[in-house]
């Protein structure tokens, strides 16, 4: 049988959905947002979105594909990705599996943030993982990413759904998956797809005519290089009126003495020495 992706209810993301993120390594999460929050945030990243051009490149080997856009940076360009960033369904799945991973007393925080369209006749990317990106540990390893995929649009597997290879987290490296392994996450608008860093993935092709539009967020432990610079991609003046709870997030924080040794105190005291107040 054609494997599948597994799908709860946002009710039942700690119930339910830490299980199957587990075993499956991929869990869709429907009812996440509203579709007020889906228009406001399409209305916030517009005109970035306007000005960013698609992807023209037709190099099958590209990590992004042609007739793709991708804008990053959304915690500075969208109060909306704000409050999809501090989220209550990430935070209990990072909790759960990137907590234990971190150094005591330390957090996880944002690893990359993008709007993602894939466009009518965009080709698929490659099956890949999200800790790809991290040497040294063998695979399968220990949880240092999970992965958050929030369909602006409804997912298809014509539209470009992602696809997902279930159960992929758990095996050796040079594993390749059967075409009968891969299948696409199909999910309304308002969904959000869970993913565990070591599942094999990708943006799926769009043989439709409509476009696909999400937005990836993704957690690493905090002890972890970002592969999204948040310091930069987040102006100081900006950073300084959010939440301690988002400022950390970015990663302006420590973790044991990583982080520490810049004027030896808590980077957030830094950040926040002339804040006229906070509010995220
Ligand atoms: O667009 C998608 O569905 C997946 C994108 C992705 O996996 C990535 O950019 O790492
Ligand atoms: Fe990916």
């Amino acid at each position: 049988m054609r494997s599948q992706v597994p799908r709860i209810n946002v009710s039942d993301v700690e119930q339910r959905g830490l299980d199957l993120l587990e075993e499956a390594g991929c869990v869709v999460v429907t009812d996440v947002t509203t579709p007020l929050q889906r228009e406001t945030l399409r209305a916030e990243l517009a005109d970035v979105m306007a000005a960013t051009p698609l992807v023209t490149s037709d190099d099958q080997d590209a990590f992004y594909p042609g007739l793709t856009r991708r804008v990053t940076s959304l915690v500075a360009n969208s109060e909306t990705a704000r409050d999809f960033v501090m989220h209550a369904a990430p935070k209990t799945v990072c909790d759960h599996f990137l907590l234990p991973n971190c150094t005591p007393g330390g957090r996880y925080q944002l690893h990359v943030s993008a709007a993602v369209e894939i466009g009518p006749g965009a080709r698929k990317q490659t099956l890949h993982r999200e800790e790809d990106a991290i040497p040294f540990f063998p695979i399968p390893r220990p949880n240092l990413v999970v992965a958050t995929m929030w369909a602006i649009s409804d997912f298809t597997a014509d539209n470009g759904g992602t696809l997902l290879v279930p159960g992929s987290h758990k095996w050796e490296a040079d594993r390749r998956a059967e075409p009968d392994e891969i299948c696409a996450a199909e999910m309304p608008a308002g969904s959000v797809l869970f993913w565990m860093g070591g599942t094999l993935h990708a943006g799926g092709a769009n043989v439709s005519n409509e476009w696909r539009y999400g937005v990836i967020l993704t957690y690493s432990v905090g002890w972890l290089r970002q592969e999204e610079n948040q310091s930069l991609a987040v102006p100081f003046e900006m950073a300084r009126k959010f939440s301690p709870e988002l400022q950390d997030m970015l990663g302006n924080t420590i973790n044991g003495a990583l982080g520490f040794h810049y004027d030896k105190g808590l980077p957030t005291e830094e950040l926040n020495a002339t804040a006229e107040g906070s509010s995220t």
